[in-house]
């Protein structure tokens, strides 16, 4: 990194702070949502000293209020791996591979998002990325059509292109040209109200799939949710009819627990905009187009893969007791059948941490940093009452939550089966990369925390 050269986190930030000013703009709802998720934290913490001073001791607490996710659809290989390299310059990468075509969404998908802890504790931006499967549509005469409007648009201006090479060529930017990078690549994710095809094609599309009219039909990927993050999702839930927002039917994901796993989800319905057609004659027709909603989240411990498949196949179980219905005509039922089939989840962070189900950061305890000598492994020092432990953050996303977050915005018209087909090798050659994985990532922040430890009391016996 050159001396002048901001870092990527400073980038990050920037445009993280940059897309929520704009989103606001654009649907108000979700500066409203974003009020009501300020006060419900400043209430959780109030309540809880004892989680408010864990969150500041372990440097979660600064990042919480800053906190969000966005998402974006993209059509083809050549824009997914360009936005890779977009993404790059803001200390973005590509973590996890999610596979939506089971749950009737024709795309697949990674999250970008800073992977190291330092980064992520000074701002996890991320932004769930999907890409359009054309392979998935039956219609072969369609399926051409929406390919060739798709190669004609670019969605990247001149300026974040430049950009970004330069940032590649020269390891990075300075001040003035990281302010005008985050400029440049916000207009790629800015709403147009102005289609790219004329009303017939828009309704072909939106006849095969409404994700499918709300990718091809567009200059470009439109930012079509941001996510701040809540310490108490079921009171947010609970609260949104106040603001006059309606949350969807159930919150995605595991139930309410003492001790959150995971990650929790919930979002408001997205809202039918007016758009214009240009038709053949060159003359506009106004239409209208939905695409564009607010979801907020709440996270839970990064769980092992031991943890992950417990939680699946409790997922699983309760799901095949009751399936959410869209219309929240089951939701009592749903959340009963999942609390009772997580009851099997252990809901304490001593047990989670003893049956290897969650990932951990360690650290010394007052008593740990005079303590002159010690002895033995992690799990001695934690009895000796030296060393104490902290969840680790889940980062990522989850295929299920993901795909219901989709649904709820699609209608239940939309509801559609594909065979199942994912294809990670493909989304991979598309992005130019491979995706990394999330595991290994906990695993290597908990086991640098254990090394830490164990290096400062070793010291501390030698200084004796
Ligand atoms: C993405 C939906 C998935 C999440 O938080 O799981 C998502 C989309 O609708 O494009 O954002
Ligand atoms: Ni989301």
């Amino acid at each position: 990194m050159k001396p002048d050269h901001v870092s990527t986190s400073d980038i990050r930030s920037a445009f993280s702070a940059a897309m929520s000013a704009m989103y606001r703009e654009e649907v108000p709802a979700y500066g409203t949502l974003m009020e009501l998720v300020a006060r419900v934290n400043d209430e959780t913490l109030a309540a809880n000293p004892k989680l408010k001073e864990r969150l500041e001791a372990t440097d979660y607490l600064d990042r919480i209020s800053e906190e969000r996710h966005g998402a974006i659809r993209l059509g083809t290989a050549a824009e997914l791996a360009m936005m890779a390299r977009v993404f790059a310059v803001m200390g973005m990468y590509p973590v996890g591979y999610y596979d939506l075509s089971t749950a009737g969404v024709p795309v697949h998908s990674t999250a970008f998002r800073p992977v190291g802890d330092a980064q992520l504790k000074r701002n996890p931006f991320r932004v769930f990325t999907s890409l359009l499967r054309l392979d998935l549509i039956a219609d072969e005469e369609l399926r051409k059509a929406a390919a060739d409007i798709l190669a004609q648009r670019r969605i990247f201006a001149d300026g974040a292109v430049a950009l970004t090479e330069k940032a590649e060529r020269d390891g990075g930017l300075n001040m003035a040209d990281a302010s005008r990078f985050v400029d440049e690549v916000l207009e790629t994710f800015r709403w147009h109200d102005e289609a790219n095809v004329d009303a017939a094609m828009y309704h072909r599309l939106h006849d095969a799939h409404r994700l499918i009219a709300d990718v091809v039909s567009f200059k470009g990927p439109h930012i079509n949710h941001l996510t701040p993050r809540t310490l108490d999702i079921d009171r947010v839930q609970a609260l949104m009819p106040d603001y006059d927002i309606a949350p969807k039917a159930v919150v995605e994901g595991p139930p309410t627990r003492s001790c959150p796993i995971l990650l929790r989800q919930t979002s408001f319905k997205a809202l039918e905009e007016p758009v214009s057609f240009r038709n053949a004659d060159g003359v506009w027709e106004a239409g209208s187009h939905t695409a564009r909603f607010g979801e907020i989240e709440q996270r839970g411990i990064a769980l092992t893969p031991k943890g992950r498949a417990l939680y699946d196949r409790l997922l699983d179980q309760s799901r095949k007791i009751v399936r959410p219905a869209v219309d929240g005509s089951n939701a009592r039922d749903y959340e009963a059948a999942l609390a009772q089939s997580f009851a099997e989840f252990p809901d304490d962070w001593a047990a989670i941490r003893a049956e290897g189900l969650g990932y951990f950061t360690y650290s010394l305890t007052a008593k740990g940093i005079t303590a002159a000598t010690s002895h033995g492994d992690i799990d001695a020092l934690i009895g000796q009452g030296l060393v104490q432990f902290d969840p680790i953050v889940y980062e990522d996303f989850l295929p299920v939550s993901a795909a219901g977050i989709f649904q709820s915005n699609l209608g239940d018209g939309a509801q559609q089966e594909f065979v199942a087909s994912p294809n990670q090798q493909r989304f991979e050659a598309d992005l130019g990369m491979k995706v990394l994985n999330e595991f290994d990532h906990y695993a290597g922040i908990e086991q640098a925390s254990i090394d830490a430890c164990l290096r400062a009391l070793s010291k501390q016996d030698a200084a004796d």
